[in-house]
């Protein structure tokens, strides 16, 4: 295995054993506040200390950026670890039990392995760029969709921006004509890897962080799908516009939204 893949894994199973202990003992969970719609647990913050730890034991010189702790930079500034360590804390803090840890590396500003991990259901979703996206194992390859037609997309509505409200809105609206309906999970982690598991067919969401998509845009692109902004560039790293599929379903999803964009949505 990649060196660097097997230290993801590793760090994304500890967490993942964290966060699962506490699903079982809710008193010892304690929730707060970081903007509107937006919490943090202290099991955010221990899972994801518990993966700094494990990944600076093996690259003490690599750096480090995540959700909880921003940037901590290593001597090494050519190695860039994006870290989620609990994607989908909603989920998390009303017991709904769907949410991963999201482990990625960069080497100059290439992702070279992703992790993607649902402890709940003991899922191991990973990638190694050249080398193909595998699910416990197991080697994924997306379908070969033809259109959006009678499609299962998956979204996350836009919680933190809710300006935006009425264009999404209206996306759905237009993409509702085809496809068969929508899976809105709260975890873009898990609807990335859903998607190169061809679990969903497509999925597209406004605003993400580098930390949400970093792991699930290389394990849909190494099962053989794309992943666009939303007029289909790639700009996606700087606005958070996502948009992953097939080819073809990107394509249909582009084609449906595009009437619905505003200037700053339109990359
Ligand atoms: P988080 O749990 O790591 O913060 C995109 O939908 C991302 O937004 C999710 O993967 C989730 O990442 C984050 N998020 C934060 N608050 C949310 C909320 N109220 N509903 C859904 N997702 C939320
Ligand atoms: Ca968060
Ligand atoms: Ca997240
Ligand atoms: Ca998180």
């Amino acid at each position: 295995m990649h060196p660097m893949l097997n230290i993801a894994v590793r760090a994304a199973r500890r967490a993942g054993t964290i966060i699962t202990q506490h699903l079982s003992n809710p008193s010892a969970v304690e929730t707060m506040q970081k903007g509107q719609n937006d919490f943090v647990t202290n099991v955010d913050k221990q899972a994801e200390a518990a993966i700094i730890e494990i990944i600076k034991k093996s690259y003490p010189d690599h750096t480090i950026i995540g959700e909880e702790s921003g940037q901590i930079a290593g001597n090494d500034n050519t190695v860039q670890w994006v870290i989620d360590p609990l994607d989908g804390t909603t989920n998390f803090v009303k017991g709904f039990p769907h949410f991963a840890v999201s482990i990625a590396a960069r080497q100059n500003g290439r992702t070279e392995i992703a992790v993607v991990f649902d402890p709940i259901r003991n899922e191991l979703f990973t990638a190694v760029r050249g080398q193909g996206a595998q699910l416990n194992g197991y080697r994924l390859r997306m379908k070969d969709v033809k259109s959006i037609e009678g499609t299962i997309l998956a979204t996350g509505f836009p919680f933190k921006y809710k300006q935006f409200s009425a264009n999404f809105i209206g996306m759905l609206n237009a993409l509702f004509v085809e496809c068969a309906d929508f899976r809105r999970t709260g975890s873009a982690a898990l609807d990335l890897a859903y998607v190169a598991a061809n679990r969903v067919d497509g999925y597209f969401e406004i605003g993400l962080k580098p930390w949400d998509f970093m792991a699930g845009e290389l394990i849909v692109k190494e099962a053989g799908g794309i992943v666009t902004d939303f007029v289909g560039d790639n700009n996606y790293l700087e606005s958070g516009n996502l948009v992953a599929g097939n080819g073809k379903v990107v394509r249909g999803i582009l084609n449906k939204i595009r009437e619905h964009l505003t200037p700053s949505l339109s990359k």
